[in-house]
């Protein structure tokens, strides 16, 4: 473990690489094409999915931030949580409201935001030294699917998985995560997790495709981070943003089509991958929930929900669940 003044690093940039190449080249060379939503998030990516969250049409963050602001208290008295673990942090905006509840409790000591992004981590957990003296915080570069037994075995943890990024699993991936979480969690500690829900594709669709096409600018970001990081040779402006809701899978879909007949060249993997006109490429599943649903499969991998909060609009749902 590379020890840092702010930082934990259990994934580091050499690990980050070699998972990147294995993705990209698997991806890449299969029928239809496919990229991983995690490899979004390089420092450009971060910063237009913040500007994401502050769009009219991306409605998630904003009832999200809803549901905590009239729940965080509740949450800090039945949970009394000591440490709150956040998966997947970003820039733990959101997070706040949570540590100021857990505070005025008088319960939380520590908080450990875990991300794969050493940067935003870094940035993240600076700002909360600052404004939270008294508290414990200690960032963790991780990958939150490879890197779960590495929790803090620190008791009466809450551990919050917040945003509904848990949307972007497939039901295949969700199972495994659940039931690994519950495994590395003591009887009674506390999972919090947000999850958009089912609605008209008429709200969901245009929030993965904004008018002002930062969602656009987002998804082709998966190219610039293979050009920078495989010396790849992809020219984002020839392929357009495809955002679609499968009513069947009940998750929205973001692709990239290819606008021309193309070759790409990939030399740190050696390898050429050729795109026809019209072509498209998955680049993210965002799986939306139903209550009941999402009850079941926290029940299967061995946590009672306790708690279930939406916001006025039912856009968004928050479950409360122990282990
Ligand atoms: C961060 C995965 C929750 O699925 O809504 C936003 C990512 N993609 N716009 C989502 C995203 C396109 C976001 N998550």
């Amino acid at each position: 473990t590379l020890h840092d003044a702010d930082l934990d690093v259990y994934l580091h940039d050499s690990d980050r690489i070699a998972a990147l190449r294995a993705d990209a080249r698997a991806g890449l060379t299969s029928t239809p094409k496919w990229l991983p939503p995690k490899y979004f998030y390089d420092a450009r990516g971060s910063a237009l999915f913040e500007q994401i969250t502050r769009l009219p049409e991306y409605y998630p963050t904003r009832a999200e931030r809803s549901i905590l602001d009239t729940r965080a208290a509740s949450i800090a008295t039945i949970t009394g949580a000591k440490t709150l673990v956040e998966l997947g942090s970003g820039s733990s905006e959101k997070t706040r409201l949570l540590l100021d509840a857990l505070r005025e409790h008088g319960t939380l000591g520590a908080f450990i935001p875990l991300d794969v992004s050493a940067a935003a981590l870094r940035e993240a957990v600076v700002a909360l030294r600052t404004d939270y003296p008294d508290l414990h915080v200690r960032g963790v570069v991780a990958d939150f699917v490879e890197h779960l037994d590495l929790l803090p075995h620190a008791g009466g943890r809450l551990v919050a998985f917040l945003g509904g990024t848990i949307g972007n699993f497939t039901p295949e991936e969700r199972t495994p995560f659940l039931s690994t979480l519950r495994a590395q969690l003591e009887t009674g500690e506390w999972f919090l997790l947000g999850a958009d829900l089912v609605k008209d594709p008429a709200i969901l669709v245009p929030a993965y495709d904004d008018a002002q096409g930062v969602t656009a600018e987002f998804n082709r970001n998966v190219l610039h981070v293979l050009n920078d990081a495989l010396a790849a040779d992809f020219d984002p402006s020839t392929f357009t943003h495809v955002a679609l809701w499968d009513p069947a899978a009940e998750w929205i879909e973001m692709r990239l089509r290819s606008t021309r007949d193309q070759s790409v060249h990939l030399p740190a993997l050696d390898l050429t991958v050729h795109f026809s006109a019209g072509e498209e490429m998955r680049t993210e599943v965002s799986a939306k929930f139903r209550p009941a649903g999402l009850r079941e499969e926290l029940s299967e991998a061995g946590f009672s929900l306790r708690h279930w909060w939406t916001d006025e609009q039912s856009r968004f749902g928050v479950a409360l669940a122990t282990a």
